[in-house]
């Protein structure tokens, strides 16, 4: 038996137009969004709000909270890890919405530059980084690589220069790296860590990234959907790209370095890019405040 009455097996919706893993409905979801990983940082974010209008978890772990800010309604959305669930959080929501979308991620990463714990990385661009299953368990496919990294795809460069100047005026420049970022599989062997209980083949990885890359700063497991399916939506009626990307990124882990981001840098760094992050949706200028909240939802 389902947990949910649903209908319509290709996109499934309950009774009350709620889709069914993040558990959106028209009226919900707000043209501009943020997304992060972890509800604790969404709700963080959510202080900044004037006024919250909507607050819900999901029973797949998805945390929807939607306010006003300076007169505008944002949704912030915290979705967990991994490529699957950005898929999940973009196609739902965009499902839900009428109009143009533009969304942040503001997620933590690990870092193959200069940037040190607390600092912030805006990515440009991401590539995807996976794991060449195969090349570990086919014997006649050893000659492939472990891992299969893919081309690049920008962020919207207008979102992305916005975003990287309030961050900059914010954090101050010296805080704010750009570059590439690569999005991978696995926090563990696609993102280049070691470790003797598996066979990862992965000690040549990150310098592999950088010399295919040359501008490659950034390791984290969503940016890459979010910036291909904003590459490839297209509004119903007119063809048009229907959603922009940006992504901002604190540096939890110095790869080079070895060192990891405290408790208290984290949220201090969370609490010194929120306002730099709603201002950039702010000033997004398309007519997309069609939020009209259903009853009972707020
Ligand atoms: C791994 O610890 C998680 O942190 C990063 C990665 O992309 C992955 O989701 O981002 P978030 O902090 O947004 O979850
Ligand atoms: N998130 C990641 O995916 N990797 C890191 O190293 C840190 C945060």
């Amino acid at each position: 038996m389902p947990v949910f009455e649903m209908s319509d097996a290709n996109f499934p919706v309950d009774a009350e137009g709620r889709t069914y893993h993040v558990e959106c409905r028209r009226g919900d979801i707000a043209n501009r969004v943020v997304t992060v990983g972890d509800p604790q940082r969404a709700k963080l974010m959510a202080k900044k709000f004037d006024k919250i209008l909507l607050e819900r978890s999901s029973h797949r772990g998805f945390l929807i909270i939607t306010g006003i800010y300076k007169d505008v309604p944002i949704t912030v959305v915290s979705i967990g890890m991994g490529l699957s669930m950005m898929d999940f959080f973009v196609r739902e929501t965009r499902a839900v919405v009428d109009g143009p979308m533009s969304i942040i991620r503001f997620g933590s990463c690990g870092s193959i530059c200069d940037a040190k714990p607390g600092n912030i990385i805006v990515c440009t661009s991401s590539y995807g980084i996976m794991r060449n299953y195969d090349h570990f368990t086919n014997p006649f496919k050893k000659a492939e690589s472990p891992y299969l990294i893919t081309d690049r795809v920008q962020g919207d460069p207008t979102l992305t220069l916005s975003l990287s100047t309030k961050l900059k005026n914010s954090m101050g420049k010296d805080s704010v790296f750009e570059g590439s970022n690569g999005c991978a599989d696995s926090f563990y062997g696609s993102q280049g860590r070691l470790g003797s209980n598996f066979v990862d083949e992965n000690e040549n990885l990150i310098p592999t990234l950088k010399k295919k890359y040359s501008d490659a700063v950034s390791l984290e497991m969503e940016a890459h959907m979010l910036y291909h399916l904003a590459a490839v939506s297209k509004d119903a009626q007119s063809g048009e790209q229907s959603i922009k990307a940006a992504c901002a990124l604190i540096v939890f882990a110095d790869r080079t370095g070895n060192e990891f981001i405290t408790p208290e840098a984290s949220q201090i760094a969370v609490e010194h890019c929120t306002e730099a992050i709603f201002n950039t949706l702010v000033e997004e200028n398309f007519k997309g405040n069609n939020l009209h909240p259903v009853e009972g939802s707020v």
